[in-house]
């Protein structure tokens, strides 16, 4: 299964803190291959294999870090 790329809205990153600890959440998950979080963007962008992790775990990760996402 080819790897998907996915750019995220998400409000609440506020510093490097912030993208480094939903970076971490997010890079333990199986199937997630490169995470990069941007709190001036506003963004995470993620490539991942659908095969073995859905866009859905993948947004409730990022909820679980505290940070909300947008769509
Ligand atoms: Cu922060």
């Amino acid at each position: 299964m080819a790897v998907m790329k996915s750019e995220l809205k998400v409000t609440g990153m506020k510093c490097s803190g912030c993208e480094l600890l939903v970076t971490e959440a997010l890079e333990v998950l199986d199937g997630v291959e490169n995470v990069a979080a941007s709190y001036q963007k506003g963004t995470i962008s993620i490539e991942y294999d659908p095969a073995r992790v859905s866009i859905d775990g993948i947004k409730a990760v990022v909820s679980e870090q505290g940070f909300s996402v947008e769509g």
